[in-house]
């Protein structure tokens, strides 16, 4: 569930009128009188609150320039507000561009009816929160590699806030998408569907190049064609680059192709290029504790934690202790600082958790729900 008691913007410090504004939340949930209307309405007295946290749209009578924005909390719920999300701007309702991105959990006031800072808009030129790598390889039975790489104006990206999924892959045991990104040759990423394997980044990436590593056998599950693309959401892609002849691989194992620059309309003038500061080779694990405090009906809730897009980490419920707090051992669900995670909450008689919810530190999660029978509903959250 998802509530704001304002949306505002603004363009170079001058508020922008919403006055003959719509809003829509389009498959949205909301309870009486608190429709996506009360979000522009100009009172923080009335909110708007979507029970599907769906996106909600603003449609202007006219084209205006917008260069920041900015919301208001609402009156009571602070587990409510959006910490995270993406702000997009369009002229035609259809080619939407992306004005700005919070990627990992804003300290949005807990005060209510408070205000936030002013969010400025991404440059034009800001980059990419996503890169995909689409491959085909030698054999086409399976792909892998041990590492892929991205660098800007020689100097490599870091890794160490980038998260990699592998949407309709089918992995190995220990081979996962993560293993592409580990800074470690001798760990690897096997898919068996061939599919893309995409890395996201919480902050905007400035890329220009990138390059993969092969791994340790089977020079037949080496990529020798791909589209290597970049996406602003991870919805709409761009080709960055295209090898659509076999490319000469190395067939050595642990080996590190060349540089494939991106084909770009205009490469920005080099600055003085910083001294290299080297990824760190591994994500610190997390200090992540798990509790699950059920109140009625245990036996109907179950939850699941996967990468954001990727492979599912653990799993738990249904439980048979009412009005207990259950810890999950520290073991059973092992986080990466600083990554994007999916946890669902599942309920199978339709009254949400039923006055339980799952606990990630401080943090409660499932337990704001009431959904229809049999539901699922995602929360994502990135790991401290
Ligand atoms: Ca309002
Ligand atoms: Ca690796």
């Amino acid at each position: 569930m998802v509530q704001f008691s304002e949306i505002a913007f603004q363009n170079k410090g001058v508020a922008v009128s919403l006055a003959g504004a719509k809003a829509y939340n389009p498959d949205g949930k909301n309870p009486e009188g608190e429709k996506p209307a009360m979000a522009i309405d100009g009172s923080t007295k009335t909110k708007f609150v979507d029970v599907n946290a769906g996106p909600l749209m603003i449609e202007l009578t006219n084209q205006v320039e917008v260069d920041r924005f900015s919301f208001t909390t609402a009156n009571d719920a602070p587990e409510r507000d959006p910490v995270q999300w993406w702000l997009e701007g369009s002229s035609n309702g259809f080619d939407w561009v992306l004005l700005n991105a919070q990627r990992v959990d804003y300290p949005t006031p807990t005060g209510r009816g408070q205000q936030t800072e002013w969010f400025p808009f991404l440059k034009a030129d800001f980059g990419y929160f996503f890169f995909r790598f689409v491959p085909t390889t030698r054999s086409a039975n399976m792909v892998q590699i041990s590492e892929i790489a991205f660098r800007n104006r020689g100097v490599q990206v870091s890794m160490s806030n980038a998260t990699a999924t592998n949407p309709g892959g089918e992995n190995m045991i220990g081979e996962t998408p993560d293993k592409a990104i580990d800074g470690n040759t001798q760990t690897k990423w096997i898919d068996k569907n061939v599919e893309g394997l995409i890395i996201g980044f919480v902050q905007p990436v400035q890329a220009d190049s990138f390059s993969f590593t092969t791994a340790n056998d089977f020079p037949a599950r080496d990529p020798v064609q791909w589209q290597l693309e970049g996406s602003g959401t991870g919805v709409k892609w761009v080709v960055l680059h295209s090898q659509t002849t076999d490319y000469a691989t190395p067939t050595e194992r642990f080996t590190q192709t060349e540089w494939f620059s991106f084909a770009k309309a205009s490469v920005p003038t080099p600055a003085p290029t910083p001294a290299p500061t080297p990824a760190p080779p591994t994500l610190p694990p997390a200090k992540v504790s798990l509790a699950v405090v059920t109140h009625m009906l245990p036996e109907k809730v179950r939850w699941s934690i996967s990468v954001k897009g990727g492979a599912q980490l653990c799993a738990g419920g249904p439980y048979k202790q009412w009005y207990a707090t259950i810890l999950v051992a520290e073991g059973e669900c092992k986080m990466k600082t600083g990554t994007t995670y999916e946890l669902q909450c599942m309920d199978q008689y339709g009254e949400g958790w039923a006055g339980g919810h799952l606990k990630i530190n401080d943090a409660k999660y499932c337990g704001d729900y009431q959904w229809g029978g049999g539901k699922v509903t995602n929360r994502t959250f990135v790991a401290p």
